[in-house]
Parts: structure tokens; sequence; C-alpha cells
């Protein structure tokens, strides 16, 4: 029996992917960029099982029937036309963000099991593919595949949409977990309900490219200060777009605004930080690794922090059988 085990991390963006232009291969309407972190890892082990007819999934220890399940196993079905295989596998996977925190899971989820599935069934793919192949799973999961900072070209096909590493300044992130509820609206509804019915999309499309570039500069150039602005107002003006759907989602709560204004307060007073928030309430902060203890203090009583700096690319820990 073929068995691999993978660890990956989640990776918070700087510059968001909101909206696909195909939602069959996962294609974004624009690329984006992150930093995959040192936090919350994620552990899978994909066992194939050759007596078995259909796959398993236990997630943090329970058995899933529903669709986390159908998502993994959509997922295994493009891996296994790939190898050749018909075999059906077993799935573990232990996530060690705070339960439902939504933090990015689904990005660490699909990266780690896209390396641990291919080493089970025996493909043998390069960092590229990788990404490619985690990208089928869960957009945001191409980016997790990458160490540090990365950028996930949009692309216009299944081969030219994946993510590589970009040089960055020294950064660090502070995650202030406003909540721990699961989201009202998963991201998939919300991003196809924000291209269907949001007037402003065309125009979020359109900027976001532009602040990509401005952002990939910015990393070039060593320029913290010009990244974080660029991050602060990408995330608000997708929360903005969000906001803008009908029926309309609101992501944010009264204490992710509160944690907003407490950052832009810190930075009048001179701490380069800058706050982003992804699908849900929780807000990351981008500082540098001097600012951080500032940062926490700022945030004091507000909300469940954890500090984190750029962490590894998905990576193999074990791999046993043919
Ligand atoms: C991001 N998010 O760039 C953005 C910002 C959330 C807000 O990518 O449908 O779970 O699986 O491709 O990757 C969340 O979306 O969506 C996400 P699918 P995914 O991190």
């Amino acid at each position: 029996m073929s068995t691999a085990t993978a660890i990956a991390h989640p990776n918070i963006a700087l510059v968001k992917y909101w909206g696909k232009h195909d939602s069959a291969l996962n294609l974004p309407a624009t690329g984006s960029l992150s930093m995959t972190l040192d936090i919350f890892p994620t552990t899978t082990t994909v066992s194939l099982d050759e007596g078995a007819s259909g796959d398993v999934l236990v997630f943090n220890g329970e058995q899933r029937v529903d669709g986390p399940a159908e998502r993994v196993t959509r997922f295994l079905d493009i891996v296994r036309e790939m190898a050749g295989s018909t075999l059906s596998a077993r799935v573990e996977t232990v996530n060690t963000v705070p339960s439902a925190a939504g933090l990015a899971s689904s990005a660490s989820g699909f990266a780690a099991l896209a390396v641990a599935a291919s080493a089970a069934y025996g493909l043998d793919l390069d960092t590229r593919s990788l990404s490619r192949l985690a990208r089928r799973g869960s957009g945001s999961a191409s980016r997790s595949v990458i160490p540090g900072f990365a950028i996930w070209h949009a692309g216009d096909s299944d081969e030219t949409s994946f993510a590589e590493p970009v040089a960055a300044p020294d950064l660090a992130m502070v995650v202030a977990m406003v909540e721990k509820r699961e989201k009202p609206v998963s991201s998939r509804e919300a991003m196809r309900r924000t291209v269907l019915t949001s007037p402003f999309y065309p125009a979020w499309v359109s900027s976001t490219a532009e602040s990509l570039e401005a952002a990939a500069e910015a990393c070039r150039d060593g320029d913290v200060e010009r990244l974080g602005r660029i991050t602060e107002v990408n995330a608000l003006r997708m929360h903005a777009l969000i906001q803008s759907c009908d029926p309309p989602i609101r992501y944010l709560s009264p204490v992710s605004v509160e944690i907003f204004d407490r950052i832009s307060a810190l930075r009048e007073s001179g701490v380069e930080a800058w706050a982003t928030a992804d699908a849900g309430p929780n807000v990351v902060i981008l500082t540098r690794p001097a600012s951080v203890d500032a940062v926490t203090a700022a945030l004091d009583g507000l909300a469940e922090l954890a500090v984190a700096h750029p962490g590894p690319a998905a990576a193999l820990v074990s791999r046993a059988g043919e």
C-alpha cells in the first residue's frame, strides 16, 4: 500500500484573489500576491486502498461524508487521471488553525493534499505543477505550495496559472482572531455572487491588476511603505466589492473595523503597520518584525493574537510503499 504525508501552511494575500474567469479550472480573474505563514500547519496523509470502493476523508479525527468529502474526491479524480489510477484513497488531515477560525484552511488543506496525493499516486511533480494542481482544489492553495512571498499569475489556461516565489522585504504578520464561528457564506459562493451581481466588479478586476503590478515592484524595491499601503487599500476595496453584491454579504464585524481604526491610529503615531482581512472577520496586520510588539500592544484586549513570519514551502514529510 502506498502512503504519503505532507505539511502545508496557510497564506495571507496582500493583493487578493476575488473572482474567477473559469470556475472549472479555477482560473482567477486577476493575479494575487501573498505571504505563506510559519504557523497553523495542516498535516495530511493519503493512503491508497486497494480494497476500498470509494475515498474516505477523516478531518481532525472525524470522518466526513458531506461537501468537503465530495470536494476531496473531485480533487483526487484529477490526480488519478494524471496517474492513470483507479484506486480509492483514505485522506487523514489535521488542521492546527484554532477551530473554524476561517484562516485560509482551504489553502493549506489543498496544498498539503496536492503534495501528499501526488506522491501517494506515484507522480513526481515539480513545484510549478504542484502549484497548478493545488489551484484545482482551491485557488489560494496554489500560493501555499510556495515558501514566503508568492505571486500567483492569473494565466489564461491550466498551464499558465501558477504561483512562484518573489523576493520581498523582511516582514511579519500579526493575526487577530476576532471570531471563530464558521463564515455564513463561503468564499466560493460569495465570489460567484460578486461576479454575477456587483456593478463594481469590472473596476475591481482592472484596479487589482494595477495593484498587483505596483505591489510586485514594491517587493522588488524593498519599499515596505508602498507595499503596506497597497495591501490595506486592496483589502478594503475587496470588502467594499463584497458588500456591493445582491443580496449583500458583509464579512467584517464591528471589532474588525475597530482593528482597522486602531492600526490607522498606530500609523499616525509613526509605526509601520497595515491591516488586511480575508473572507471573514479576522484581521491580519502586516508590519516589520521590529514593530510586532507595538502592534500587539495596540490590539490588546480586542482579539486573540498570533504572530507569523514567512513560512516554508508545502513539503512531503514521509512516503512509503510503491
Ligand atoms: C485570497 N480569498 O486571495 C482571497 C481573499 C479570501 C479573500 O482566496 O473557490 O478558498 O477554493 O478557489 O481560494 C479564498 O478563496 O476559493 C481566497 P476557491 P478560495 O486569499
